[in-house]
């Protein structure tokens, strides 16, 4: 960068750090410990009073657990009336969005005023994932990425800004993913740009799938988190709300299933207000319509923080299971399993309704039950809790690691998929400009994991083993005899569905 461009940029950044407010000066984040469905009624009463302007943050598995909330400054000296043990995890919130912004006055805003000047900027992976980036570097550096190429934008937002779409992979099968429907979860984008950087390479998965990634699906908000005289926590997208001060819609109780149900607000200054109707937010009409138009999506992730968590249908009500619990619950237990043996991190995981809060009008409840896509999930990243300065604000040496476990959590989720998915015909393709699906081809591999219930046989053919129908036989070689007896294709062949389904015909011992 010249020395002239580069003085402007350092003054303009100065200036807007003076510009800053301090909305959050004395703002504490207290952890409530809730132990009893009497200090759950409690908390939730208390969430509940306008007048104290709680914003709930993080979610306990089970709803009796540890509950991260944001207290106000003016509501500080009456959290003790609130009856639930707490602790104070954050004394200060200010002190933690300086520290923040300051680190980004020096990184990513330099990064991201030189992208926006036009200057030539190397944008390697060793530069992103240092900081947290702003909507345009990611759409940027995911754009270079080997492979991927830019759809047109799935739809302006509220504030004009394009949505943009990138697509990679070759498979017959669709996968959405995004990040950043929520503003304030900035580590939903990097992390979607992390774990497109990695699937990018993974040449198995990238001839099962075609990939379709938006890295910010809320970028007004998102943009609003960032700016220096912004709102660091806010949560909604920006269309402002006649009659009322308080700005935006939660794109994630807008869709229009359940719309207005339980577990949303009507009220504009709340965190999870709904709209004045179904889809009266661009933004998740644009993913809607996305999803819709493109075709053989059997796939559809919805990255959000913090709390650690990994869910599926339905949000919207508790009673009963979606027709799809027990596979959906199986992915989401590999998921998982890969996560813990990727970082030792220890995600939850269920249906939205059970294992965090009621939530309606929700994409995945929405993208599962109305546009029968079947293997949608809704992910809450790291961290667990707002535990040393955290939450919402984990440190930029967090990013690497959420990618990781959640690649990881993705090649186990979408291996399983395609397993389940081969042993069915292949959906019939419908024509769209911005999809070109390749001819379906002979699955190669199927990956599945074994029951609960297995031997210590079949543990040494589980997962990624049973992938690679070499390794198979390696390990379990009495069995692929057996089945090799019974049927010569296996063992002439590639070691495929049909393969794996038969250890379980041909091997009782060996559940693969
Ligand atoms: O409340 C939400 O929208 C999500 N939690 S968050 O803290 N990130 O805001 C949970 C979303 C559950 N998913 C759907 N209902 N789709
Ligand atoms: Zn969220």
């Amino acid at each position: 960068m010249k020395l002239a461009a580069f003085l402007a940029l350092a003054l303009t950044t100065a200036a807007c750090v003076l510009a800053s407010d301090s909305r959050y000066s004395g703002d504490q984040v207290i952890r409530f410990d809730v132990a009893s469905p009497e200090d759950q009624a409690a908390l939730q009463r208390a969430l509940n009073n306008d007048a104290l302007g709680l914003d709930l943050w993080s979610h306990s598995g089970n709803k009796i657990g540890k509950i991260d909330v944001r207290v106000p400054a003016t509501s500080v000296p009456q959290i003790s009336n609130i009856g639930v043990a707490y602790k104070v995890l954050v004394q200060d919130l200010q002190q933690v969005v300086d520290a923040e912004r300051e680190h980004m006055g020096k990184n990513s805003e330099v990064l991201h005023n030189s992208l926006m000047s036009g200057e030539p900027v190397q944008l390697a992976a060793a530069d992103i994932f240092t900081d947290w980036q702003s909507y345009e570097t990611l759409s940027a550096y995911i754009g270079g990425l080997p492979g991927v190429t830019q759809l047109p934008s799935i739809g302006k937002t509220y504030q004009g800004r394009d949505t943009n779409v990138f697509k990679f992979g070759t498979g017959p099968y669709g996968i959405v993913y995004h990040g950043g429907i929520h503003a304030r979860e900035w580590i939903s984008p990097a992390t979607a740009a992390y774990v497109t950087t990695q699937l990018v390479n993974n040449t198995e998965l990238l001839s099962k799938f075609t990939f379709y990634v938006m890295p910010v699906v809320n970028p007004d908000g998102y943009a609003y988190t960032r700016a220096a005289n912004g709102d660091r926590y806010h949560r909604k997208n920006m269309q402002p709300n006649p009659g009322s001060s308080c700005i935006g819609t939660d794109p994630n109780r807008n869709f229009d299933i359940a719309w207005s149900g339980p577990g949303a607000s009507g009220s504009a200054c709340s965190e999870t207000y709904y709209g004045p109707s179904a889809f009266s937010t661009p933004e998740s009409t644009n993913i809607a319509n996305f999803v819709k138009n493109t075709p053989n999506v059997v796939g559809y992730v919805d990255l959000h923080s913090y709390s650690e968590l990994f869910m599926f249908a339905n949000g919207y009500t508790c009673s009963g299971q979606v027709s799809d619990y027990a596979t959906l619950f199986k992915g989401a237990e590999l998921a998982v399993d890969a996560i813990k043996a990727t970082s030792g991190h220890s995600f939850k995981y269920g249906d939205i309704c059970n294992t965090i809060y009621q939530a309606s009008g929700g994409s995945v409840d929405y993208i599962y039950n109305k546009l029968g896509v079947k293997y949608s999930y809704t992910i809450e990243l790291r961290p667990n809790s707002a535990f040393g300065n955290a939450g919402f604000n984990p440190p930029v040496s967090e990013i690497i690691p959420s990618g990781q476990e959640t690649t990881a959590a993705f090649v186990a989720v979408w291996n399983y998929v395609y397993s389940q998915l081969s042993g069915t015909p292949v959906p019939t393709t419908t024509s769209n400009a911005t999809t070109a699906t390749a001819p379906v081809s002979k699955t190669t591999s199927a990956a599945t994991k074994p029951s609960s219930s297995t031997t210590a046989t079949a543990a040494a053919c589980a997962h990624n083993v049973c992938a690679t129908g070499g390794k198979l036989k390696a390990s379990c070689s009495a069995c692929a005899r057996a089945i090799c007896a019974k049927d010569s294709y296996c063992c002439n062949t590639s070691w495929d569905s049909t393969c794996v389904r038969e250890v379980a015909q041909y091997c009782p011992d060996v559940t693969c």
